[in-house]
């Protein structure tokens, strides 16, 4: 599928990156014949389970906006959305979250014994460095560059190190400080890496760079304060008063330490400087600026 897609409006724009995305991840995990088939299968499942595809959408949207090839932005984009997916496959396993549901669907390991969701989400955190290492349309000093950036992200420094704080947390009072910390690394680092991958793609200049960084800092930061507000506010839609699952985990939120209203104005700060930030990119904004506007104003 061309991902050129001129004169189209921004909605109509957005689902046609999306098919392209789901079209190239359908490709690159085929459900193919061979004695581990059941890893492509479950593998298959939770990949191609309708989330939102917000880091991909964000690599893509990047690229657009520094003027790189986007065909070139769409392998790397998988690999991004390949580590979420694995980190949500084990983020809802019995040894952690234990949630039963992801995306109004049964969770892997509800479908399939635990030990194959846990060789699934492995499957699919290694192979995405595998077609990092020989994406398409890149030279070798990209593919490195990408191998590294997303290797930082997902690891001790980032998502994993962040999960593994929010795990000692748990039934913990913690402060906004080490709050923030969990929030970096654990979603923060992934949403980041979804720009700076945009400026690996469009061979970006250091400073540029720099500017990605910030940018995936600040919405990184804001994603995760909607979760919070979401969290509370579908609870009190669903049960009529709050009754949150961060509430019942007992976990610290920006909405328990800032309250709803206060949490609501942080993440409109960070999307504000987000847009100032935005204006410094040389090119055609359009895209980053409503995806931006959507991580902000999501209702799930
Ligand atoms: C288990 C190694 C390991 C890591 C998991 C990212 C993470 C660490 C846990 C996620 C826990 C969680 C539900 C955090 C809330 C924010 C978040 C990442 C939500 C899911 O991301 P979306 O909204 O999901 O992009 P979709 O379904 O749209 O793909």
């Amino acid at each position: 599928m061309s991902l050129l897609c001129e004169g189209m409006d921004l909605q109509s724009l957005i689902n046609h990156k999306i098919s392209a995305i789901e079209e190239r991840l359908s490709l690159l995990v085929e459900a193919s014949e061979s004695p581990y088939s059941t890893l492509f299968t479950a593998a298959r499942y939770s990949l191609l389970s309708g989330g939102k595809r917000l880091r991909p959408l964000l690599t893509l949207a990047t690229a657009e906006a520094l003027g790189a090839n986007e065909c070139a932005a769409l392998t790397p984009a998988c690999a991004l959305e390949m580590i979420h997916t694995y980190s949500m496959i084990h983020d809802d396993l019995p040894c952690m979250d234990d949630d039963d549901f992801r995306r109004g669907k049964p969770t892997l390991h509800k479908l399939y014994p635990e030990g194959i969701a846990v060789l699934a989400g492995d499957y699919l955190l290694t192979y995405a460095f595998e077609i990092l290492a020989e994406a398409p349309h890149l030279s070798p000093t990209q593919q490195n560059q990408l191998v590294l950036c997303l290797a930082r992200a997902a690891g001790a420094h980032g998502m994993v190190g962040g999960q593994l704080m929010d795990v000692e947390a748990e039934g913990k009072a913690i402060d906004l400080k080490a709050l923030q910390l969990i929030h970096e690394c654990k979603t923060g680092a992934l949403l980041t890496a979804a720009f700076e991958f945009g400026g690996i793609v469009a061979d970006a200049s250091i400073e540029m760079r720099k500017i990605l960084s910030k940018l995936g800092q600040h919405l990184g930061l804001a994603f995760q304060i909607v979760d919070d507000v979401l969290d509370v506010v579908a609870s009190e839609t669903k049960h009529g008063k709050i009754h949150s699952s961060d509430i019942a985990n007992v976990k610290t939120t920006y909405v328990s330490l800032m309250g709803i209203e206060a949490s609501r104005a942080k993440a409109q700060e960070l999307y504000q400087l987000s847009l100032e930030l935005l204006k410094q990119l040389p090119g055609n904004t359009h895209l980053l600026q409503a995806l931006a506007n959507r991580l902000i104003n999501r209702d799930r």
